[in-house]
């Protein structure tokens, strides 16, 4: 309903607008206009402009900046090359994002614009930082990225594989057309795909009796007992969401693919988990670079219904949420060797709880092997180690305990720059903005 009367707002103006503001600006505006929490983020701002008549022109703008309540962080002005007597500045401002629309506005009107012409502007289209507020604009969040795909890399094993392209398609299509509150999808597995998932399956269960965490044979054991994990067929997503929701309150909505870091921690935050449907191919059962849907229900989902590592997973979502990008980067960084490849200690053993690790035999008997690097997970320097991901992992971070993870972690999110705090309200799905300065 919410979205509905903000799409109606925003064909009203676009028809009659002449703000000087473009669609994207408008559609923000309006949006802004409407949420009274925006009013108070405070965001910072570049501005490069060209000061047609020199540093009087220079002082209008500064004017205009203090009317709109911008503290200016750094000014630098140049001689412009082409033509004399003009300065081009590159001014940094904080200021709220509603007033830096206005600001916006006045500075591309015409007679402003006889004095400074707005050359360039970064992080102004004030959808940085949109983000999610409901669980039901997660429906915004599914860019992808494309990296290693079957119709397009010659290294993937289904390259070849017409049937299964057209397979990833179907499969594909199905989450695309996805809405927040449509049942989760059935598919029905081919008997290679079940195939598939058995020979996984079954080495993963051997060896996670030895080498995965208490909380994820906690899990995978209820899991079995409660018929989900059985060797000769897939578990329907809509079944694990169920079974998850039982006890942390994570659900599933599909993905079509490797998602953008961005949106893919957004939607921790609200506990939900974006998760792929399609399954790897059949000859390379043991080891993929990409997520799919066996990577997603081995190495995931039995965390996922664990309390202590649940909250872990929206922690990180939460963080991220209006997070510059390179604070994504970090987050992201974080989640790949925690969630994704962390190991951790148990009464003085190595143990694993990364599900990249869980869904794939090859890299599991690897990480635990002598050959990696093993470094203690420490925030600060796990968050900028570079990795790749199409190869087995050069180093991998030990965690104390997950606990002492989650410690450490939340130790070192709370001196990110944000300059509001976010708060998740189960009842209504609604991500609650707070503000902090
Ligand atoms: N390498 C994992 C697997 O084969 O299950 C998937 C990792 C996805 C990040
Ligand atoms: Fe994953």
């Amino acid at each position: 309903y919410d979205n509905e009367q903000c799409n109606q707002k925003t064909e009203e103006s676009n028809n009659k607008d002449d703000s000087g503001l473009t669609e994207e600006e408008i559609v923000l505006a309006n949006a802004i206009t409407e949420d009274p929490e925006s009013e108070k983020i405070v965001q910072r701002a570049a501005l490069v402009l060209r000061l047609r008549e020199g540093m009087s022109s220079l002082s209008r703008v500064l004017k205009l900046i203090e009317k709109y309540q911008g503290v200016v962080v750094h000014l630098e002005t140049r001689p412009n090359i082409s033509e004399n007597g003009q300065l081009d500045a590159l001014i940094k401002i904080d200021m709220s994002r509603i007033n830096m629309l206005q600001l916006l506005k006045n500075l591309r009107q015409s007679q402003t614009l006889e004095h400074t012409t707005l050359i360039g502007e970064d992080n102004i289209s004030a959808k940085n930082p949109w983000f999610p507020r409901h669980a039901s604009e997660l429906d915004n969040c599914n860019h992808l990225m494309t990296k290693y795909e079957p119709d397009l890399d010659m290294n993937h094993p289904g390259f070849a594989d017409k049937v299964y392209r057209e397979r990833r398609k179907e499969i594909a299509e199905i989450a695309f057309a996805y809405k927040y509150g449509d049942p989760v999808p059935y598919i029905e597995y081919t008997e290679v795909e079940n195939k598939t998932w058995k020979s996984v399956f079954n080495t993963v269960k051997e060896l996670t009796v030895k080498h995965a965490c208490v909380e994820h044979r906690r899990a995978f054991k209820l899991l079995q007992d409660e018929g989900l994990f059985v060797e000769d067929k897939i578990p329907q997503l809509g079944e694990m969401s169920k079974f998850m929701q039982k006890y942390t309150g994570f659900t599933l909505r599909p993905a079509a693919g490797l998602l953008t870091s961005r949106d893919f921690l957004a939607s921790l935050a609200f506990r939900i988990f974006q998760s792929t449907q399609y399954i790897r191919h059949i000859n390379s059962p043991f080891h993929t670079p990409e997520p799919d849907a066996i990577h997603e229900i081995l190495g995931h989902m039995p965390l996922l219904a664990d309390p202590s590592f649940a909250q872990f997973s929206q922690e990180i979502g939460l963080a991220s949420l209006g997070a510059s990008d390179e604070e994504i980067e970090k987050l992201s960084t974080i989640y790949w060797f925690t969630v994704e490849f962390g190991l951790c200690k148990e009464a003085g053993e190595t143990k694993v709880y990364g599900a990249g690790l869980l869904s794939a035999y090859g890299e599991l008997l690897h990480a635990l092997s002598d050959k990696p690097e093993h470094r203690p997970f420490q925030p600060e320097s796990t968050a900028v180690q570079p990795y790749q991901d199409q190869e087995y992992q050069p180093v991998y971070f030990v965690a104390e305990s997950i606990e002492d993870m989650k410690d450490k972690f939340r130790r070192w999110v709370s001196q990110m720059s944000r300059p509001f705090e976010v708060r998740f309200n189960p009842h209504t799905q609604r991500v609650e903005v707070l503000d902090t300065v």
